[in-house]
């Protein structure tokens, strides 16, 4: 006996996996047979010659015998054999009853009615009654059935009619009339940017109800995009994977096209669309605007109003872009007390009125953070120097150089020379 083996594929997420799981089922017997319908009916011309048999989809009287063949794929089949002639004029109607047993401890069974119904004429036969020609009646499908096995008689119109029978075998020949199908069996929709190659997407299932090689199937991705294909063991499913690492701030969103081929002449295909989002790590820390930045202040300028500005971007979203500025207290000369930034828009305001004679120039350091979690900042990045210079002394004016320069360090870098 043949074991009866099948196979799932199950789906394990976060992270999304495949496993193929082997389950073999062992029988019992937990099946009655079963007739296809509990009643059947068969027409039988009149001028049946005995000996005559009728195949039913599954008897016993003074005119018929039960026998049976075994038939092909279907097992084994029960026939109607005449044993007498038939008399329409007399009885116009058999009623028997069928039943069968299977072979099983205990043994299952079932039972069904079949009306054998006398009649004239047979006109609804593929078979000519006079050239034997066989025509094809309905559609085939080849998905359907694939073999057909008929019994034709052949009988001759003597007094004492002699006939004989033969079996024909049609085989029915595979077109390539199916489309090869796609089904997502499972997808994560949204892949974060810093997600490792290889991390899995999507899981499909490829079909063709064709055979041969109208129903072996090629898949494909465009090979431009950061997705593979990687094929289950069992070659019907694949898994879309990331090729690389993906990067939010370059492409956000993709729209995948999963192709299927088949190798059928002419070849038929499908396409399904699987969108994914690429969603946001921090991963980008502040950038100033300019580096360095030169300012010049004038002096006496009024405690309290803003004397310079500066900007920051950052290449993230949302929070892992919105901003905090302040001045770095701890590496700058004590200028910084006299100093204020506005946190939210770098606005920097001095509380008190500088003067050229007492200070030339003072240096001191902004700080731009995000608000991800954990932040990233531009800690020491930003350096800032300003210089109080004389514009001209005839006015008696003076200027403030403030000195802006940046680089990237990490949040926990020390701090960068200043510049003097
Ligand atoms: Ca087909
Ligand atoms: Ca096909
Ligand atoms: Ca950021
Ligand atoms: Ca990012």
């Amino acid at each position: 006996m043949v074991p009866c083996i099948t196979s799932l594929n199950t789906v394990i997420e976060n992270p999304l996996e495949m496993h193929q799981v082997m389950v073999e089922i062992l029988d019992v017997n937990d099946n009655s047979p079963k007739f296809p319908e509990e009643n059947y009916t068969l027409e039988v011309l009149e001028s049946a010659v005995v000996g005559s048999r009728f195949q039913i989809e599954g008897a016993h009287n003074q005119y018929f015998r039960l026998e049976t063949e075994e038939f092909g794929e279907d097992g084994k089949i029960p026939f109607l054999v005449l044993q007498r002639p038939l008399d329409r004029e007399h009885t116009a109607q058999h009623w028997l009853l069928l039943t069968a047993t299977d072979g099983g401890k205990p043994s299952k069974s079932c039972t069904i009615n079949i009306t054998v119904v006398v009649s004239d004429v047979n006109d609804n036969s593929p078979l000519d009654r006079k050239t034997g020609k066989l025509t094809v009646k309905g559609n085939l499908d080849y998905e359907e059935k694939q073999v057909y096995e008929l019994k034709v008689l052949a009988s001759d119109k003597g007094a004492v009619s002699l006939s004989t029978h033969c079996n024909v075998v049609i085989r029915v020949v595979d077109e390539n009339d199916n489309h090869p199908k796609i089904d997502i069996t499972s997808i994560s929709s949204r892949i974060p940017e810093d997600a490792p190659p290889g991390t899995v997407v999507a899981l499909i299932r490829v079909t063709d109800l064709d055979s041969g090689v109208n129903g072996q199937v090629a898949c494909s991705v465009p090979s431009h995009l950061p997705f593979d294909l990687k094929p289950s063991p069992d070659g019907q499913s694949y898994s879309i994977v990331t090729k690389n690492y993906l990067d939010k701030e370059t492409m956000h969103m993709y729209n995948i096209t999963i192709t299927v081929k088949d190798l059928g002449s002419p070849a038929l295909s499908s396409t399904k669309v699987i969108h994914v989002t690429v969603t946001d790590v921090n991963d980008n820390r502040p950038v100033f605007s300019h580096s360095p930045y030169t300012f010049y202040v004038s002096e006496n300028n009024k405690a309290g109003m803003s004397i310079i500005s500066v900007t920051a971007t950052d290449a993230d979203a949302d929070e892992n872009a919105a901003i905090i500025y302040s001045l770095d207290r701890t590496s700058g000369p004590s200028i910084t007390a006299f100093l204020n930034v506005n946190e939210r828009d770098g606005t920097i305001s001095a509380l008190k009125s500088f003067d050229f004679e007492t200070l030339k120039k003072f240096q001191f350091q902004v700080v731009a953070a995000d608000s991800g979690t954990p932040p990233l900042s531009n800690n020491n990045g930003l350096f800032r120097k300003i210089n109080l210079l004389p514009s001209s002394q005839q006015a008696g004016r003076l200027r403030l150089r403030l000195v802006l320069s940046r680089s990237v360090h990490t949040q926990s870098s020390q701090s960068p020379a200043l510049s003097k």
